[in-house]
């Protein structure tokens, strides 16, 4: 992977005391998303959430700057770990992500918690899961195997890596340097996904029924990738994913996460990954906080309880 010349532009400021304060007694659950949801985000970080959402900008993401995280323990060594610290860091990231639609968790991802800590584990050092360090994190639209994937993926670092970059790559920069009749290809349904370890829990692993990488306006598509699960059905298509790849290699853009900023993802225009990093395990890795938001809850109920989406994947 080369190294990214740019990260993305669009950032929204606002001062740490313009954002609320968790309350009191306030906890992760379904009246603590109420709360969340009905706490007024900085004027200047609403202004830029609304126009993102209205109208993606060409970067697929949005960053929100020195949003409070509160006083931090040692990083968990695992995503499960009970952690003894305020719920200052879940209540922002639980605002941001009720702003932008509705929060929900995956109970394959971590029992389906509503907030997940991403941070080094040595089982998955060299995997493909976010939980990774060691191994570059291979760009991919987030659960692109999922009929009910996220409508925006929220990374909020608590604590960050300096060699840890977030990589990005967005389907508006990427197509202008699509060759000639790749874009065609990748708008046909000639592509299929095997689902992503951390959804089989053992079980075996299938390909997805055909799908397009590339959907809607083609003069300005969404784009479902994975270029580690995502395989063409034919030598063309196959061919279209690796002018894909080679495209989103040389284009895609890249940020060192710091304590405090707030990463917005439109998972339908932008892919993403991560850089390898060095983990210590000593309390002082990397930790981020992950959020994922649904447009709507409707289209999940035969498949959902309560925030919980329950699909399952896979062959027994
Ligand atoms: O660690 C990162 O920056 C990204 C990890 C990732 O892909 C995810 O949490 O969905
Ligand atoms: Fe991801």
């Amino acid at each position: 992977m080369r190294s990214a010349s740019r990260t993305p532009s669009h950032t929204a400021l606002a001062h740490h005391s313009e954002w609320a304060s968790v309350p009191d007694g306030w906890t992760v659950d379904e009246a603590g998303v109420g709360r969340a949801a009905a706490t007024p985000l900085p004027c200047g970080v609403a202004a830029e959430l609304s126009a993102f959402a209205t109208a993606c900008p060409d970067d697929g993401a949005i960053i929100l700057r020195d949003v409070p995280v509160g006083e931090l323990p040692a990083t968990p060594a695992s995503p499960t770990e009970t952690i003894g610290k305020s719920y200052q860091s879940e209540f922002s990231l639980l605002s941001v992500a009720c702003f932008l639609g509705e929060p929900v968790g995956y109970a394959p991802e971590h029992g389906g918690d509503l907030i997940q800590n991403i941070v080094p584990t040595r089982q998955a050092s060299a995997r493909q899961v976010s939980t990774s360090s060691k191994v570059a994190l291979m760009f991919h639209t987030e659960a692109a195997f999922h009929p009910h994937r996220p409508r925006y993926l929220l990374l909020l670092c608590l604590r960050g890596d300096t060699a840890a970059h977030t990589t990005l790559a967005s389907i508006h920069h990427l197509l202008p340097h699509l060759p000639a009749g790749v874009a065609d290809v990748l708008a046909q349904p000639r592509f299929r996904t095997a689902v992503d370890e951390s959804y089989l829990h053992g079980r075996r692993n299938v390909l997805g029924e055909p799908m397009a990488v590339l959907t809607g306006d083609r003069a300005r598509p969404e784009m479902c990738f994975d270029a580690d699960l995502m395989v063409g059905m034919d030598p063309e298509a196959d061919e279209a994913l690796l002018a894909l790849s080679a495209a989103v290699d040389e284009h895609h853009t890249s940020v060192p996460l710091a304590t405090g900023d707030l990463l917005v993802v439109d998972n339908r225009a932008a892919v993403h990954g991560r850089t390898p990093y060095e983990p210590r395990f000593d309390g002082t890795d990397r930790w981020l906080q992950r959020s994922f938001v649904v447009a709507d809850l409707a289209a999940s109920a035969g498949d959902r309880t309560g925030r919980v989406i329950t699909t399952q994947f896979g062959q027994t």
